[in-house]
C-alpha cells in the first residue's frame, strides 16, 4: 500500500486527518513514527507558501508522498490577525489556552456583531520530486467572549461557528467538525488531486515492479 506522510506534529490535526483521510487507500504515517524531527521555518507570508514549504521539506527528507497544512484564524477586528502567526500569537512556549486568552483580551472592547472571524486552511500535497498541489478551505464564524466546549484544539473553544445555532467549534463532536471545518473543506477540495496522484504513483510503482520481474 502507498504510504502517505502527514507532516504535522500537532496531535489535534493528527486526529482529524486520521478521519478525514480514512477513505484513501494509503497507509498514513506521521513524522514522529519515523523518528523525523525537522525544524521547518515557516517563513512564508501566506498560508499557501507555508503549507508548500512544510510539505516539500518533509517530502524531500522522507522520500514519501507528503501532505501538510498551514492553518489559522483571521479576525476582522484585528485586521486579519493572528493569521499566519496563529501558532506564535502569544509568543514561544505558550499553549492553546494562552493563545485564545490573549485573543479574548485583544477583543475585550469589541462588541457583538463586530467579532467576525474565519478559520483558514491550505493543504499541500508534495511529491519527493518537488511537485506540489495545494487546495484551501474556509470556515466562517465569530469570536465569543469566553471559552466553551471540550472537543477540538487550538482556538476552537472561542470560535462560534456560523450555522450551528451558536455552538463553538469545541462544542461540536469531532465527526461534525470534520464535515464543516476549514480543514475538511480543504481536504475535500484536494480530493480529486489526491486520487489522481495516488493512481499515478501506483501505476509508476507497478511498472517498476514489472521491470524487475
Ligand atoms: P504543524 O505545523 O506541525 O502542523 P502547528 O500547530 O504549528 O502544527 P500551524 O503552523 O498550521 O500548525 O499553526 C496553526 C495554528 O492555528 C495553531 O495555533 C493552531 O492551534 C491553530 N489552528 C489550526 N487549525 C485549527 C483548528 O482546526 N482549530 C483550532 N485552532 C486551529
Amino acid at each position: 500500500m502507498i504510504q502517505l506522510l502527514v507532516a504535522t506534529n500537532n496531535p489535534g490535526k493528527m486526529r482529524e486527518y486520521q478521519e478525514l483521510l480514512a477513505g484513501l487507500p494509503v497507509e498514513i504515517l506521521y513524522p514522529a513514527q519515523l523518528g523525523m524531527k525537522l525544524e521547518v521555518e515557516e517563513s512564508g507570508h501566506t498560508f499557501e507558501e507555508n503549507a508548500r514549504i512544510k510539505a516539500l521539506a518533509y517530502a524531500r527528507a522522507s522520500g514519501l508522498l507528503t501532505l501538510a497544512d498551514d492553518s489559522g484564524l483571521e479576525v476582522d477586528a484585528l485586521g486579519g490577525a493572528p493569521g499566519v502567526r496563529s501558532a506564535r500569537y502569544a509568543g514561544p512556549l505558550k499553549n492553546d489556552a494562552d493563545r485564545y486568552q490573549k485573543l479574548l483580551s485583544a477583543l475585550e472592547n469589541v462588541p457583538p456583531g463586530q467579532r467576525s472571524a474565519r478559520f483558514r486552511c491550505v493543504v499541500a500535497l508534495a511529491q519527493p520530486d518537488g511537485t506540489v498541489h495545494t487546495a484551501s478551505g474556509v470556515c466562517e464564524g465569530e469570536i465569543g467572549f469566553a471559552p466553551r466546549g471540550q472537543y477540538g484544539f487550538g482556538y476552537d473553544p472561542v470560535f462560534i461557528v456560523h450555522g450551528t445555532g451558536g455552538q463553538t467549534m469545541a462544542e461540536l463532536p469531532p465527526s461534525r467538525k470534520n464535515q464543516i471545518s476549514h480543514r475538511a473543506r480543504a481536504v475535500q477540495a484536494l480530493w480529486p488531486t489526491l486520487i489522481q496522484v495516488l493512481t499515478e504513483t501506483r501505476r509508476v510503482s507497478d511498472d517498476l515492479g514489472q521491470e524487475g520481474d
